[in-house]
């Protein structure tokens, strides 16, 4: 049969980064396939167009995938580029879209959401350059799904996704491909592999954990096999279903054997960890943690130490949430930087038109144009290439950096699957203080101005309002309060802070010591405790 009746769920709506579900959701009958005849209706792809496919690996993936597969053929693609055993990471997804010149891309993640049966499920569709379908489109996919009636599926055999090469499903040619290699091939034209190499050899120690999620093949494949690293030194590097019952999330909480092993006794001279779905990453240095956002600047300042971007970097964007470090590298090079909303489907434009060459995001996410997704493993390679020229410790290079464009100082507190009437409650409740809140002063801070950030894309003119309600203040520290557009519980509330510090001797401080007349302030303005009766934010990064 190829034709299936069915009728509409009204909550395929995509969030940040794709639609995300617990897996329940995702098991009910037809919802899996409402949502991706939803995409195929939407993205009409022409007869004879590749599509690319594969996921993180998470419980549910290769059912999916199977279904997916089957879609496919009833909806007229050629050919679908299916990830050896269903595995393809965000960049190597993006990086494979691009090299073949897919039609575009379906990832199975949910990222650094939990897996398993009682996990998390998610769905993205990437377009034509590799990168997250624009608001545009994904508002098309959502307004489709919502009058879906039915979706077509041809009867075959399950396609065997262990074994490379290409089969026929009805008429479509299903090449399953070796998900690595394209994807190391990349980083090694981007990144002196012979400079790391040597670092590695000379006694330098590294530590990788890919916390049980789809890096591990990557990490394997490119730290150890081409460049030298100990065997022992890529940790939690087999994918598993629901991710050893951990949290794939790369930070100081949830990457907690890493973090025990660089900050315990004779730690290794290096850290990291990517997420779920190997798009994001956390630096560390011995008994030393590098913020996202000022991993993001540090990069930008040393991107010339990298064969990639020998010639400079043409601009630089963040998401709006993210510290302005990466701004003052800007201004030092004399290159434009631009403030997005949150998500990496707002940078594509920019790398597609030359505008910008880095992006980062303060939620441990960096990537360049060399695909159109953040890459965390790309981050690993690019801080292993400047330690490897300038042979300084990470904190001596985080020091240095400091030093010489002062300090953003920044932390992000999270309020996890807090009941949704009270999130909005706080939300709003900020939104009605806006006109009296400008030119007051609370304690030390001076109000600035208070808004909720919209954006006017430069490139194609769209507009995207009610991205999170900002506080400046006149010494250019910052409040953000922002709904997370990722969880599946709840609502997920995030305060961001940030000051500037420019007094060098005041650069060792905790951040979050540093911070805590600006978080009173947040928590005071907000009610947030009184709102939502939590004391204490979920986790901190
Ligand atoms: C979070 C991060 C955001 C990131 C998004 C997807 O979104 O804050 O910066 O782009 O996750 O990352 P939110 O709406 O929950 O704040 V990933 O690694 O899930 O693809
Ligand atoms: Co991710």
């Amino acid at each position: 049969m190829l034709y299936h009746a069915t009728t509409p769920f009204n909550d395929q709506k995509p969030g940040t980064s794709g639609l995300r579900k617990k897996v329940q959701v995702f098991q009910q009958p037809h919802y899996l396939e409402n949502f991706v005849q939803s995409i195929f209706n939407t993205i009409a792809a022409p007869a004879g167009a590749t599509l690319a496919l594969g996921g993180d690996g998470r419980y549910y993936n290769c059912e999916a995938i199977q279904v997916i597969l089957k879609m496919a053929a009833a909806n007229g693609f050629a050919r679908v580029m299916v990830g050896r055993c269903g595995i393809l990471s965000t960049p190597a997804a993006s990086c494979v879209i691009r090299k073949y010149r897919t039609h575009g891309g379906i990832i199975l993640s949910a990222s650094h959401n939990p897996g398993g049966p009682e996990g998390d499920f998610g769905i993205k569709y990437n377009i034509a350059n590799g990168g997250p379908a624009t608001e545009t489109i994904t508002e098309a996919i959502y307004a489709t799904s919502k009058t879906i009636s039915l979706y077509r599926l041809i009867e075959a055999e399950d396609v065997n996704l262990a074994k490379l090469g290409d089969t026929k499903l009805g008429e479509m040619t299903v090449s399953v491909f070796d998900p690595v290699a394209d994807y190391a091939d990349l980083m090694e034209s981007l990144f002196d592999f012979a400079a790391i190499k040597t670092l590695l050899a000379g006694g330098f120690r590294t530590l990788f954990d890919a916390m049980h999620a789809v890096t591990g093949p990557y990490a394997r494949e490119i730290l150890i096999n081409r460049l030298g690293a100990a065997p022992d030194s890529v940790i939690n590097a087999i994918p598993l279903p629901d991710f050893g019952g951990g949290h794939p999330d790369p930070n100081l909480t949830y990457a907690d054997q890493l973090v025990a092993a660089l900050y315990g006794d004779n730690p290794p001279d290096f850290g990291a960890a990517s997420d779920g779905d190997g798009d994001r990453n956390m630096i560390l240095g011995k008994h030393f943690f590098v913020t996202p956002s000022d991993s993001l600047a540090i990069l930008a300042a040393n991107a010339h130490l990298a064969p990639g971007y020998k010639n400079g970097v043409a601009g630089i964007a963040r998401s709006m949430p993210t510290s302005a470090a990466a701004d003052r590298v800007a201004a030092a090079l004399n290159i434009p930087c631009y403030e997005t909303p949150t998500g990496w489907k707002f940078f594509g434009n920019l790398m597609d038109a030359g505008k910008v060459t880095l992006c980062g995001e303060e939620s441990f996410g960096s990537g360049s144009n060399h695909i159109r997704e953040k890459d965390g493993l790309w981050a690993v390679l690019f801080w292993l290439n400047i330690l490897a020229v300038r042979k300084q410790s990470v904190e001596e290079i985080v020091y240095q950096h400091w030093a010489r464009f002062g300090r953003n100082v920044y932390s992000r507190h999270d309020y996890e699957a807090i009941p949704t009437g009270a999130a909005n409650g706080v939300m709003q409740h900020l939104h009605e203080r806006f006109s009296d809140l400008t030119g007051t002063q609370l304690g030390s801070y001076k109000v600035l101005y208070c808004d909720d950030f919209s954006y006017t894309d430069p490139v194609d003119g769209s507009i995207s309002t009610g991205q999170g309600v900002r506080i400046g203040f006149s010494d250019g520290s910052r409040i953000v309060f922002r709904l997370s557009g990722t969880g599946t519980e709840g609502a997920t509330l995030r305060i961001y802070l940030e000051s500037y510090e420019p007094d060098v001797t005041l650069h060792h401080l905790d951040a979050q010591q540093a911070l805590q007349e600006l978080i009173g302030i947040a928590l005071q303005l907000s009610e947030l405790r009184q709102r939502t009766g939590r004391l204490q934010p979920t986790v901190i990064t």
